[in-house]
C-alpha cells in the first residue's frame, strides 16, 4: 500500500514539476502555437460533431454522452496525427480536405435528420428508386440555418492557417525526424482514447453497433463518424456477400422452383375473400399460450379467445424469425421467404427485390398501406415498406405522440389504434378496396411499465374458512413480480386495446366487408424457469414444485420450443356460426400465409416457400432459420441433433434425413434468392446475356 501511495506522490510531483518547468519556459503556448492546425482540426471536428447530436436529438441522456464525445475526440485525433508526416506546405490541404470531408458529413446528417428523425446510410444511395424523395429534401431543408452552422468548421480552420502562415508558425516541425515523432506521439494520445472509449462499451452498444440499424443509438454512444464508417462497412457487406457465386445460386433457384407446381391449387377456400378490404394486425410479441389463459377467473386475452373462437384460429402456428425479430415476422408474412443466413433482409438486403401481399394486392386494384407509430426507420421500414408494396406508410411523425400517451418504445397501443381509425376512415372513403397493415408496439420487452397496463393480478387468491369458521380471502403471489407475470398484464393491455380498435371499427362500419388478419411476431423470449413456475407452481413454498412431486410437468428445452408458438387468426365479422368457424391445429409457419391467404383473396406468388395449409394440410412442415424444424410428428432439433416425438406413430431415420435435407436446402435456396436478388427478372436476364 504504501509503495503504492509512494509511487502516486513521486508521479504527481513529477508531473507538477514538469507543468511548472513548462509554464515557465512557455512551453504550452510554444506547444500550442506551433500545432495549431493539428488542434483547431480536433476541435472543431469535434465541436462539429457535438453540435450535430445536440440539435438533432433533444435529450438529457444524449447531452450527457460523453461515449460520443470522446469516440469523436479520437476520430478526430487519430486523422489529425497523420497530417504530421506530410511537409509543412502540405499540412494545411490535408487538414481541410478532411476538415470538408468531416463537415460534409455532419451536413448531409443534419438535412436528412430534418426530414427522416434518423441519420443517414450509404445504402439508401443503391435504393435508386427512392433518391428522388432523398433530393426533395435536400433541396427543401437545406436553407435552414441550423444545418449550415457546421461550417463554422472549415472557417475557422481557414483563417486559423492565415494566420499562423503570417505569423510564420509550424516551422520547427519541419524535419523528417520531428514529423515521424510528433506523429508517433499523436498516434499514442489516439491511442490512449480509443483504449478509454473500448473499455467503456457495455455488450448492448456492441450487438447494436455490429447490427446498426438502431442509428440514434449508436451515434449517441458512438459518435457521427464511426457511425458513419460503420456505415459504409455494414452497407457494403452484403454487396460482396453477392458477388461469389451467382451461378450455382442461379441453378439451384431453377431447380428448385421447376419441380413446384406453378399455378394455384385451388380448393373450398379459394377467392372466399376476393375483393373484401383487409386488416392485418402485427401483435407485437403475442403468443399462443395466452389463449384460454386466465387468472382468478379472468381472462388474460378475452378480446383474442373471442376472435380465436368467432374466426378461424390456427392454433399450432409459428413464426419463424431470426435476429430480425420484428423484421423478419413482416418479410416471412408478406414474402413467404425465411430470414437471411446473415444480417438482416430488411437492413442489409432492401435494395433487392421480393414479391411482397401488398404488391400483389395492388395488382388487383387495392390501396395498399402500413402503419406504425414508430420512428420510420426502424428496422429500415421506411425503405423495406416501399420495396414491398405499400403505397403508404404512417410512422411516427404522422401521429401526435406525447409524453402521457407512451408506453414503451413509443406510443400506447389504445391510442395508436384510436388515432389509426380516423386515418382509416378518410382511406375507406377514397379507395374502393384497401389492405393495410397494423403494427401494435406496447406489448414489448421489458414488459416493465406495470403501472400503465392497468389492473390485472397475476396471483392466486383463495377463500378458506379460518378458525373461528369465517371466510377470509388468502393471496399467493404466484406470477407478481415476475417476468412472465408482468408479460401476462401488458399482454392484457394489448388484448384490451385490440377489442377497443375492433369496436372503433365497427363503430366506424369499417367491419362490414374486411378481412381481419392477425399474427403474433414472434415469441415474448422470456427465461424458461418463469414457465416452469407458471406451470409447477407450489403454493406452500412460493415457489416451484419439487421434481419428486406427482403434479410436477416437466418444461424442458424441447417445451420451451414447442411454447414459442404464437396465434395466426382469420376473422370476419360474420363468421361465427358458419362452416369458416374452426381451429386448425396442423402445424403450420409464417411462410405459409402467403398462399394460405393468397388462396383465400386470389392473389398467387409462384416463388412462395410455404405451403397452402388447406392443401398440404397433415403434411406440413415448418422450417426454422437454425435448421430446426417440425411436422405433426415430432420436432427436430439440429443442433442437439435429437428431436422430440409429438405422437405415437413411429419414426424413421430416412424420414428425418429427408426432412432435415429439404429444410437444409430450402434455407439455401431462400438465402440465395435475396443475397443474389434472383427475383429480379431484369438482372437475371442480363447475366444471361453477358
Ligand atoms: C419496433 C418494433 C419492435 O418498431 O416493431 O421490434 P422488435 O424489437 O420486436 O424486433
Ligand atoms: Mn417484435
Amino acid at each position: 500500500m504504501k509503495i503504492v501511495k509512494n509511487f502516486f506522490y513521486k508521479l504527481k510531483m513529477n508531473i507538477s514539476r514538469k507543468i511548472k518547468k513548462a509554464k515557465k519556459e512557455h512551453l504550452i503556448q510554444e506547444y500550442i502555437k506551433e500545432n495549431q492546425l493539428f488542434l483547431v482540426f480536433i476541435a472543431v471536428s469535434v465541436l462539429d460533431a457535438t453540435l450535430l447530436r445536440f440539435l438533432c436529438m433533444h435529450s438529457v441522456e444524449n447531452y450527457l454522452s460523453w461515449k460520443a464525445l470522446l469516440a469523436d475526440t479520437f476520430v478526430a485525433t487519430l486523422i489529425a496525427s497523420f497530417g504530421y508526416l506530410l511537409k509543412p506546405k502540405n499540412r494545411f490541404a490535408y487538414y481541410m480536405g478532411f476538415c470538408i470531408f468531416l463537415t460534409a458529413i455532419c451536413i448531409i446528417n443534419s438535412v436528412y435528420y430534418t426530414f427522416y428523425t434518423s441519420f443517414a446510410s450509404i445504402s439508401m444511395l443503391s435504393l435508386t428508386q427512392y433518391i428522388g424523395d432523398v433530393g426533395d429534401a435536400v433541396v427543401e431543408n437545406v436553407l435552414q440555418p441550423k444545418d449550415v452552422i457546421y461550417l463554422i468548421a472549415p472557417i475557422t480552420l481557414f483563417f486559423v492557417y492565415a494566420k499562423s502562415v503570417k505569423k510564420n508558425y509550424s516551422k520547427k516541425i519541419e524535419l523528417k525526424s520531428d514529423r515521424k515523432r510528433m506523429a508517433f506521439r499523436s498516434l499514442v494520445v489516439s491511442a490512449l482514447l480509443f483504449t478509454i472509449f473500448i473499455t467503456s462499451l457495455s455488450s448492448l452498444d456492441i450487438s447494436r453497433f455490429l447490427k446498426q440499424w438502431n442509428k440514434e443509438y449508436i451515434v449517441m454512444r458512438f459518435g457521427i463518424y464511426i457511425y458513419q464508417a460503420n456505415d459504409v462497412f455494414v452497407s457494403l457487406q452484403p454487396r460482396i456477400n453477392s458477388m461469389f457465386g451467382y451461378d450455382k445460386a442461379k441453378k439451384g433457384f431453377n431447380d428448385y422452383f421447376a419441380e413446384l407446381p406453378q399455378t394455384q391449387e385451388t380448393n373450398e377456400y379459394t377467392n372466399i375473400f376476393e375483393g373484401k378490404n383487409v386488416i392485418v394486425i402485427h401483435a407485437e410479441s403475442m403468443m399462443t399460450n395466452t389463449i384460454g389463459l386466465t387468472f382468478n377467473g379472468k381472462e388474460v386475452v378475452p378480446n383474442l379467445n373471442r376472435l380465436s373462437k368467432e374466426g378461424m384460429f390456427f392454433s399450432n402456428f409459428y413464426s419463424q424469425v431470426s435476429v430480425g425479430t420484428s423484421s423478419d415476422s413482416e418479410l416471412t408474412f408478406n414474402t413467404s421467404l425465411m430470414p437471411t443466413k446473415s444480417g438482416t433482409a430488411f437492413v442489409s438486403y432492401s435494395d433487392k427485390t421480393y414479391i411482397g401481399i401488398p404488391s400483389l394486392l395492388k395488382e388487383k386494384g387495392y390501396y395498399t398501406f402500413s402503419m406504425h407509430a414508430n420512428n420510420a426507420d426502424f428496422w429500415n421500414r421506411r425503405a423495406m415498406h416501399k420495396n414491398l408494396g405499400y403505397d403508404r406508410f404512417y410512422s411516427k411523425k404522422d401521429y401526435e405522440v406525447t409524453k402521457e400517451n407512451t408506453i414503451g418504445l413509443g406510443l400506447s397501443d389504445k391510442e395508436f389504434f384510436n388515432q389509426s381509425i380516423e386515418k382509416m376512415k378518410e382511406i375507406n372513403e377514397n379507395h374502393e378496396k384497401w389492405y393495410g397493415l397494423l403494427i401494435m408496439l406496447s406489448n414489448h420487452t421489458p414488459f416493465s411499465e406495470v403501472e400503465k397496463y392497468g389492473e390485472f393480478p397475476v396471483d392466486i387468491k383463495e377463500m378458506v374458512t379460518n378458525e373461528e369458521g369465517q371466510e377470509e380471502e388468502i393471496t399467493y403471489p404466484y406470477m407478481e413480480g415476475t417476468k412472465l407475470g408482468n408479460y401476462f398484464k401488458s399482454v392484457h393491455y394489448a388484448d384490451e386495446a385490440l377489442g377497443e380498435f375492433i369496436q372503433g371499427l365497427d363503430e366506424a362500419g369499417l367491419l362490414e366487408n374486411t378481412v381481419l388478419v392477425l399474427y403474433g411476431d414472434h415469441d415474448a423470449r422470456l427465461p424458461r424457469k418463469e414457465y416452469n413456475l407458471l406451470y409447477n407452481y407450489d403454493k406452500e413454498t412460493n415457489d416451484v414444485l419439487d421434481k419428486e412431486d406427482p403434479n410436477y410437468k416437466e418444461y424442458d428445452s424441447y417445451q420451451y420450443e414447442l411454447g414459442r408458438k404464437v396465434p395466426f387468426i382469420i376473422w370476419t365479422k360474420d363468421m361465427n356460426g358458419t362452416k369458416l368457424n374452426f381451429e386448425n391445429n396442423n402445424v403450420m409457419g409464417m411462410y405459409d400465409v402467403v398462399p394460405t391467404l393468397g388462396n383465400m383473396l386470389g392473389f398467387y406468388n409462384p416463388y412462395a416457400l410455404g405451403h397452402d395449409i388447406y392443401n398440404i394440410k397433415e403434411n406440413n412442415i415448418v422450417v426454422f432459420p437454425n435448421g430446426n424444424w417440425i411436422n405433426n410428428k415430432l420436432y427436430y432439433n439440429s443442433q442437439k441433433v435429437a428431436y422430440l416425438p409429438l405422437t405415437e406413430e413411429e419414426i424413421t431415420e430416412d424420414e428425418i434425413n429427408a426432412n432435415t435435407e429439404y429444410t437444409n436446402h430450402l434455407l439455401d435456396v431462400s438465402n440465395d434468392m435475396i443475397v443474389f436478388d434472383l427475383l429480379n427478372k431484369e438482372k437475371n436476364t442480363e447475366k444471361e446475356e453477358s
